[in-house]
């Protein structure tokens, strides 16, 4: 094996069938590339080491009758874009790749608008080859549905990474510029293969540091590496930086000198980085200062920032993760009672970003109401792909998963079928600026992610940030297929587990709507006892509502009423716990333990059901995983054995625990199929 997990799922390994393998051999052997540029390159280099592992060959690139042409649309030949049907169809960053068969000379082109769209093609076009798909008919005219697919490093200047698994932060600032790291060209490589065109460098939580002029540097040496790539550099901005960087006594956002001061950073950040992407903005949330400290809102402050970045066409993503300590309404109902009356009040450069949940990046969420409650705002999605709720650095979760369920919401804000996934890539927005942001799970491990199945996650964000309505399944097999094998005995049996890995961490951690009931602080573990913190909205009694009445956060109209957030189709549908799907069951109502399920069994009955269905799920991803020791790297393989080991084991903990402490409510017996609790 190489399978090598630093390589991600760019594996090159020699096709083993000899009859694909020379099917392709003669197909494609002679290309045709005549890119004068850092992304041309990036192409040629891509096509050799491709060529070089897949087929083993040095592919010809001075032949006379190519067989493979790769150029941008405005370069090609009048008769052979005749032959191309949907080209009308693709945009600025879309690409083409089409078969034109004949007699003598059949090729395959794949051309796109500029370079970047090339580059997106043909990484495409190498996936069609690590799939094994047949070329003789290939057609594909694919675009992205979504401007800005972004991830977003929760990384700290002294490299720690704020919920982040898998070692620091990448980035050595230390060393920058001077030091041109190879992973750093690496992991542009591999977002670009999946189309992730920004990388927001800095934790929301964020240090006005680098918004210095050393660190500008520091910054201008990785978009310089990441430009060919296709990939623009964001940073967060502190919203104190004036005060804190420099001797200004307000970051008050409507006063002039403070305007002054960030149209003057901008102008200094774009004079060395010309497409610098903008700033990503936590204001006002856990602490962080904002415009609220001066009386001023959300809007002020965010346009303030988008009016300094406009000039360069540079965007403002301003965060919706709001909640007030002061506050005693729901913490569910918090970011859109604030940001809802702010709808159509932003700069067009500013997008508002909003996670897939109103509490926060849980197992399972309802999703945000914020979707599709501001039509005239692009709300930008904001996803987790590192695991920091569902078992940071040993469960093995697909997480495309979690982020389908949510992007096939319906909100029903503009009639049925308004799900999230069109509100997200802008067919129901009245703006035109779309994106989608996930927190990285990224970091200095060997392989990238620490769990090697954390790789999946980032390749499946990058794949519905590019199309919101990919399948997960789609990608759980892709996925599978390039990293390891092609082998249905192995493509299949590992499809499922990966579809059913989300449903499985629901379950034994917070089954049937139940959320946040995770250890204090850390959020590894179960921690449905959390009582005495800073803030009643960070321990889990304030979610789950235990006891002996029942459990569940009432959010219909006789409790916080949350549920008002929502379209009244789902309103009316969810105000009855007897037609609210029992997956949001707990999140929306306050129940008797005795409450008869749709089941026909009680709820405390089916609480413990879903825990040991949980640790079951777990067992059975353990059995399935065995039976594929012939078709992974054999470190991998282990690593993975003991990895399920450890989530077996906290499975098992977190049934017991929540089972044990609900108990002391329920004062019901343990149902005996769990032998170990009774
Ligand atoms: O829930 C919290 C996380 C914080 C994070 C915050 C946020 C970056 O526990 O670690 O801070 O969400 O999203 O801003």
């Amino acid at each position: 094996f190489s399978q090598n997990p630093y390589d991600l799922w760019l594996q090159y390994d020699k096709i083993e069938e000899q009859n694909v393998l020379n099917s392709y051999k003669n197909t494609i052997s002679n290309v045709f590339l005549d890119l004068n540029s850092p992304t041309g390159t990036v192409i040629e280099e891509e096509i050799k080491k491709s060529f070089k592992g897949l087929l083993d060959i040095e592919p010809k690139f001075d032949a006379k009758t190519p067989n493979l042409i790769i150029t941008t649309l405005d370069k090609l030949d009048p008769s052979i874009k005749q032959k191309l049907p949907e080209i009308s169809k693709i945009n600025d960053e879309g690409y083409l790749i089409q078969h034109i068969p004949e007699k003598k000379n059949s090729k395959i082109i794949i051309s796109a608008k500029t370079e970047k769209g090339l580059l997106y093609g043909v990484f495409n076009f190498i996936k069609q080859i690590q799939l094994r798909n047949d070329l003789s008919e290939i057609a594909i005219y694919d675009s992205p549905k979504i401007q800005k697919r972004l991830l977003n490093h929760w990384d700290n200047l002294d490299r720690s990474v704020e919920r982040g698994y898998a070692g620091f932060s990448i980035w050595d600032w230390y060393l920058l510029p001077e030091l041109i790291k190879q992973e750093y060209i690496d992991y542009a490589r591999a977002n670009a293969s999946i189309g992730i065109n920004g990388t927001v460098l800095t934790n929301v939580n964020s240090n006005a540091l680098v918004l210095s002029p050393r660190y500008i540097q520091k910054l201008k040496a990785l978009a310089d590496v990441f430009r060919p790539y296709g990939i623009q550099v964001y940073l967060t901005a502190r919203f104190s930086a004036p005060i804190e960087t420099d001797d200004l006594e307000t970051a008050d956002p409507l006063n002039a000198d403070v305007r002054q001061w960030w149209k003057n950073k901008a102008k200094e950040i774009y004079a060395e980085i010309p497409d610098f992407g903008g700033f990503l903005v936590k204001a006002n949330s856990e602490g962080q200062p904002g415009p609220n400290n001066y009386g001023r809102s959300h809007v002020d402050g965010a346009n303030m920032l988008a009016e300094a970045v406009a000039p360069y066409d540079g965007i403002i993503m301003w965060r919706a993760f709001v909640y007030s300590e002061e506050k005693p309404e729901d913490r569910a109902k918090q970011a859109y009672s604030e940001f809802k009356p702010f709808d159509g009040k932003f700069k067009d450069n500013v997008l508002v970003q909003v996670k897939n949940g109103a509490i926060d990046f849980q197992p399972r969420e309802p999703f945000h109401p914020l979707f599709g409650a501001m039509p005239n705002t692009p709300l930008m999605m904001e996803f987790q792909i590192t695991q920091e709720y569902l078992g940071g650095m040993s469960h093995l979760v697909f997480l495309p998963q979690l982020f389908e369920e949510v992007l096939e919401e319906d909100t029903y804000t503009q009639g049925k079928g308004s799900t999230v996934a069109k509100i997200i890539d802008g067919q129901l927005s009245t703006k035109k600026l779309t994106g989608m942001a996930g927190v990285a799970n990224i970091g200095t491990a060997k392989n990238w992610t620490g769990h090697p199945f954390g790789q999946a996650n980032w390749y499946g964000f990058g794949r519905l940030a590019w199309d919101p309505e990919t399948s997960a399944e789609t990608i759980a097999k892709d996925w599978l297929k390039m990293t390891f094998t092609n082998n249905s005995n192995f493509v299949d049996p590992m499809t499922k587990l990966l579809l059913e890995s989300r449903e499985a961490v629901v379950n034994y951690m917070t089954p049937l709507g139940l959320h946040h009931i995770m250890a204090a602080g850390h959020h590894q573990g179960p921690g449905p006892w959390v009582k005495d913190m800073p803030r009643p909205d960070w321990t889990s009694v304030y979610y789950h509502k235990a006891d002996a009445n029942g459990i569940g956060f009432d959010r219909t109209s006789s409790g916080s009423n949350a549920l008002a957030q929502y379209a009244p189709e789902i309103q009316k549908k969810y105000s009855d716990p007897a037609t609210t799907p029992d997956k949001y069951l707990l999140w929306f109502h306050h129940l008797p333990w005795d409450y008869k399920m749709k089941s026909g069994e009680t709820l405390w009955y089916e609480i413990a059901a879903h825990y040991q269905k949980g640790v079951e799920q777990v067992e059975d991803m353990q059995k399935t995983w065995q039976k594929m020791q012939e078709y992974v790297n054999p470190q991998v393989f282990e690593k993975t054995n003991m990895l399920l080991n450890i989530q077996l084991k906290e499975a098992k903990q977190w049934r017991n625990a929540c089972l044990l402490y609900f108990q002391q409510f329920s004062n019901m017996d343990f149902p005996d199929f769990i032998p170990e609790m009774t």
